[in-house]
């Protein structure tokens, strides 16, 4: 296909789930958050209006029954997608698909953000099919977990009005980061960590051995006392390679980073290793000069 069309296309398409299939609520969900719509599209980057209008940060996760949906005990929800999702390597750490929900770090420094501890992670199990048919399980996925949402890269953690810069919501969290990683940590570090990243679950659909999938099934198990809110699920965008910084060229730019940065790559990246292993060596420079717009 021509690029002028791909690219046609890429902007034509939404890279969050497009529509849903079914839903049970289940049983003893959140009240009043029983709209299964409120799980397509772009997840939420601003939240509260007309009751405490705020940011989606790490510390003020989402709240409203328009921008979440509860799974009861019991109950499942089944999206899709009109494009495949693609188990890619090129994809950033390999991840394929993010869920998001209303998970938040509980704040021990109000209003200033540092991390003491999480809320709101109600599990939930994910399930993956090709053809709305024949589902695969993903194994070790809570649905409603880390990462919480971050809707600006430049708003505080509280602020009333919208950040000027949104953050990526088809950009995964480093898979390598755990919650050790950022207990006691200011916002400051957590953006770092963060990248540019929305937040959100990672997904690998590597462990279901489906080269891609267009349906996501949420569901929650009989013996669960949780019940997870779902906010959207993305499409991760592959990285073009060699291009480090993600600005759609390969340049001196990503070169020079990926040799700042050699050796194991930070968490939370600068993104310069391009074949998966973790590690910013000759390999993957080798890539971006391969690669030079
Ligand atoms: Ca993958
Ligand atoms: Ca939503
Ligand atoms: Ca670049
Ligand atoms: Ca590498």
């Amino acid at each position: 296909m021509p690029t002028t069309f791909l690219i046609a296309l890429a902007l034509l398409t939404s890279p969050f789930a497009d529509s849903v299939v079914s839903y049970d609520a289940g049983i003893g969900g959140a009240d009043g958050f029983t709209d299964p719509a409120a799980a397509i599209g772009e997840p939420t980057r601003f939240t509260g209006e007309g009751v405490w209008p705020s940011v989606v940060s790490q510390f003020n996760p989402p709240f409203m029954t328009n921008e979440l949906v509860s799974i009861g005990v019991g109950g499942e929800l089944v999206l899709s997608f009109d494009e495949p999702v693609f188990d890619n390597p090129a994809n950033p750490y390999g991840i394929d698909l993010i869920i998001f929900g209303n998970t938040g770090f509980i704040d021990e420094s109000w209003p200033k953000g540092v991390v003491d501890g999480m809320f709101s992670n109600d599990g939930g199990q994910l399930e993956v099919s090709a053809d709305g048919i024949t589902w695969v399980f993903v194994e070790g996925v809570e649905t409603d977990n880390t990462w919480p949402t971050c809707g600006y890269q430049d708003s505080g953690t509280y602020d009333s009005v919208p950040g000027i810069d949104p953050t990526n919501f088809v950009l995964p969290i480093d898979p390598r980061l755990t919650l050790e990683d950022v207990s006691g940590v200011g916002y400051a570090t957590l953006r770092e960590y963060y990248n540019s990243s929305g937040g959100g679950v990672p997904v690998d659909l590597a462990s279901t051995g489906l080269p891609s999938i267009s349906f996501v099934r949420i569901t929650v198990n009989v013996g669960s006392k949780l019940s997870p809110e779902i906010d959207g699920v993305s499409d991760v965008a592959p990285q073009m390679a060699g291009d480090v910084d993600m600005n759609g060229v390969v340049d001196v730019n990503d070169l020079l980073v990926a040799v700042a940065n050699f050796g194991l790559m930070p968490l939370g990246g600068p993104l310069a290793d391009f074949n998966g292993d973790f590690v910013i060596d000759v390999s993957d420079l080798l890539t971006i000069i391969g690669n030079w717009s």
